[in-house]
C-alpha cells in the first residue's frame, strides 16, 4: 500500500538487507559508533542525503557535512537532533522499512485493490519540465502499460474526485510523506482506496524527462500506478517493481512477473471474494453517521489521528480536509485496529496500542516491532487498554481499563502508588455509562470519548463541562 513505501527509501542497494551486514551493527554493544556503523551511515547518506563522496567521515571540514546530514535524517524522521550516530539513528538507517525485511520477503501482491475494473484518474498539477502535453502522453502510455496486459481499463477525468490524483509537489505537500529534494525519493504512490487511497505523487524537485536523461517520467509513472493499483515491491531486478530507477527499463516496462502480478491481483476469480472489506463503499464507515464512535484518538506528529477498527481519519492541524483509509496505508506494519493511543509531544513520541502490546511511532514513523503491555508495569490480568492520554503537565499518563485507571510516571517510568483507582474516584462526574473508549487532551481539557459521544472534562476542577457528537471534530 504505498504509501508508505513511499517514503521508505526503499534500501535501494542489494547488499543492505544481507544479514551478514545487518549482524555487524546490531550486535555492536558499544555506543560508540563503529567502523562499520561509520560506514553503513556514510552510504545512507550518500543516497538519500546527497552526502559527497569526500565528506565520508573523515577531516574537520568533511565531518561538519556528515554531521549536519546526519541532523537532517534526524529531523525528518523525528528523532532526537544530535548529529551522531547514536543507536535510535542507526536503527532508523538499518531498519528494513516498507514491511520488507529480506529478499525472502519480498511479497509481490498487495493485498488491497480496487474493486472494479474501470479505475479513473486525473492531472491535477503539472511539472514545468515538460510541456503539458508531453506528461499527458507520458502518463497515459505508463497506464496503457498495464492496461494491455490486464483487465483494467484507465480513464482520464477532470475531476477531483478522480481514482488516482496525480501531482507534481516538493517538500511538505499536504500528506505526511514530504518529499526531500534532488535525488532519494522520486515519487510515492497510496495503495487502492478511497480519498488519497491511489493518489501519485511525483517529486517536482526531479528532472523530469521523457528520454534517458535525469528521470524517465513515464518508467516513474509506471511504477508507482504498479502500487496505485496495489502492487508492491519485488525482489527482482527484472521487474518494473523493482524499487531502484533503471533508466533502460523506459523501453520494456513490464516484466513478465509484473504481468503475472497485475492478473493474480485483478484475477476474476477473485473478485467475488471480498477479502478487504473497506474497499466496498457500504462498508466504508462514513465518519459523519450520527452513533458514530472512535476507538483511539491521539495526536500523532502534526495531526490528530482518529482510529475505528482497522480504519483512520488523519486531520492535519490547521487543515479542514481530512485523510482517510486503512491505518495499514499510512503505517504498513499495522494490521490491526488501535485500541487505545496517547503521544508525549516532548519526545515526538506517540504510542499505540493493540490488546496486550503497543507500538511506538516516532514522528510518523512506526518504530521496530510491538512490545507488550506489562512494559508499564501492569498486571498479568490487564490485557488490553481501553483508552490512554498523556497529561503534559503532570508528566503522567493514564490508561483507562473497564471501571479503573492507572496513572504511570513518564519521567521516573513507573506506575504511581495507590493504583489502580475507579474512574469515578479520579473523575467525579463524568457520566460513564459505557467504558470509555478513547482520550484525548487538549488545552486543560480531557475529553472522553464515551460511545458516539465526546465529554469535555475539566480535570482541574473535576466536573465535565461540555458534550458533544464524537465525529464533531472531524467536520460532521
Ligand atoms: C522505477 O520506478 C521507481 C523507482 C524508485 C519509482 C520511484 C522510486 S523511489 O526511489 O522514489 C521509491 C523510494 F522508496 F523512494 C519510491 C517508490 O518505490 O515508489
Ligand atoms: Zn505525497
Ligand atoms: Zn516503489
Amino acid at each position: 500500500m504505498l504509501f508508505p513505501c513511499l517514503v521508505l527509501l526503499l534500501l535501494p542497494w542489494s547488499g543492505f538487507m544481507a544479514p551478514a551486514f545487518m549482524s555487524e551493527t546490531t550486535t555492536s554493544s558499544t555506543t560508540e559508533p563503529q567502523a562499520a556503523d561509520v560506514e553503513l551511515a556514510t552510504e545512507y547518506l550518500q543516497h538519500f542525503y546527497n552526502l559527497k563522496e569526500e565528506s565520508a567521515g573523515r577531516g574537520k571540514r568533511s565531518d561538519s557535512t556528515f554531521t549536519s546530514k546526519v541532523k537532517d535524517m534526524q529531523i525528518f524522521f523525528g528523532l532526537n537532533v544530535t548529529g551522531s550516530l547514536d543507536s535510535e539513528t542507526l536503527d532508523v538507517m538499518t531498519s528494513p522499512r516498507c514491511g520488507v525485511p529480506d529478499v525472502e520477503d519480498y511479497s509481490h501482491i498487495q493485498s488491497t485493490r480496487w474493486n472494479k475494473n474501470q479505475i479513473t484518474y486525473n492531472i491535477r498539477r503539472y511539472t514545468s519540465d515538460l510541456p503539458r502535453s508531453t506528461v499527458d502522453s507520458l502518463i497515459e502510455m505508463a497506464f496503457n502499460a498495464w492496461s494491455r496486459v490486464s483487465r483494467l481499463k484507465f480513464v482520464r477525468s477532470h475531476s477531483h474526485n478522480a481514482d488516482i490524483i496525480m501531482e507534481f509537489a516538493t517538500y511538505a505537500h499536504g500528506d505526511l510523506f514530504p518529499f526531500d529534494g534532488p535525488r532519494g525519493t522520486l515519487a510515492h504512490a497510496f495503495g487502492p482506496g478511497p480519498g488519497i487511497g491511489g493518489d501519485t505523487h511525483f517529486d517536482d524537485n526531479e528532472q523530469w524527462t521523457a528520454g534517458p536523461k535525469g528521470f524517465n517520467l513515464k518508467l516513474v509513472a509506471a511504477h508507482e500506478i504498479g502500487h496505485a493499483l496495489g502492487l508492491r515491491h519485488s525482489g527482482n531486478p527484472e521487474s518494473l517493481m523493482f524499487p531502484n530507477y533503471k533508466a533502460s527499463r523506459a523501453v520494456n516496462l513490464l516484466s513478465l512477473e509484473d504481468v503475472a502480478n497485475i492478473n493474480a491481483l485483478y484475477s476474476p476469480v477473485l473478485f467475488p471474494i471480498y477479502l478487504n472489506p473497506w474497499l466496498f463503499p457500504h462498508l466504508i464507515a462514513d465518519r459523519c453517521a450520527p452513533d458514530m464512535s472512535f476507538d483511539a484518538v491521539s495526536t500523532v506528529g502534526d495531526a490528530t489521528f482518529f482510529f475505528r477498527e482497522k480504519y483512520l481519519w488523519i486531520k492535519l492541524n490547521g487543515q479542514s480536509d481530512i485523510k482517510e483509509g486503512p491505518i495499514s496505508n499510512f503505517m504498513p506494519k499495522i494490521d490491526t485496529g488501535i485500541d487505545a493511543a496517547y503521544r508525549i509531544p516532548r519526545k515526538n513520541t506517540a504510542f499505540l496500542f493493540h490488546e496486550s502490546m503497543f507500538w511506538t511511532v516516532k514522528g510518523s514513523m512506526v518504530r521496530g516491532k510491538p512490545r507488550p503491555l506489562s512494559h508499564f508495569g501492569f498486571p498479568v490480568w490487564v490485557q488490553e487498554v481501553d483508552a490512554a492520554v498523556h497529561l503534559v503537565k503532570t508528566g503522567r499518563t493514564l490508561f483507562f481499563v473497564h471501571d479503573i485507571y492507572w496513572s504511570y510516571n513518564e519521567n521516573r517510568r513507573a506506575m504511581d502508588r495507590g493504583c489502580p483507582k475507579y474512574i469515578s474516584e479520579g473523575f467525579p462526574g463524568l457520566n460513564m455509562t459505557e467504558t470509555i473508549n478513547a482520550a484525548f487532551h487538549k488545552e486543560s481539557f480531557i475529553y472522553f470519548f464515551i460511545g458516539a459521544q465526546v465529554y469535555q472534562y475539566d480535570y482541574t476542577q473535576k466536573r465535565t463541562v461540555g458534550v458533544e457528537r464524537a465525529n464533531s471534530w472531524l467536520g460532521c
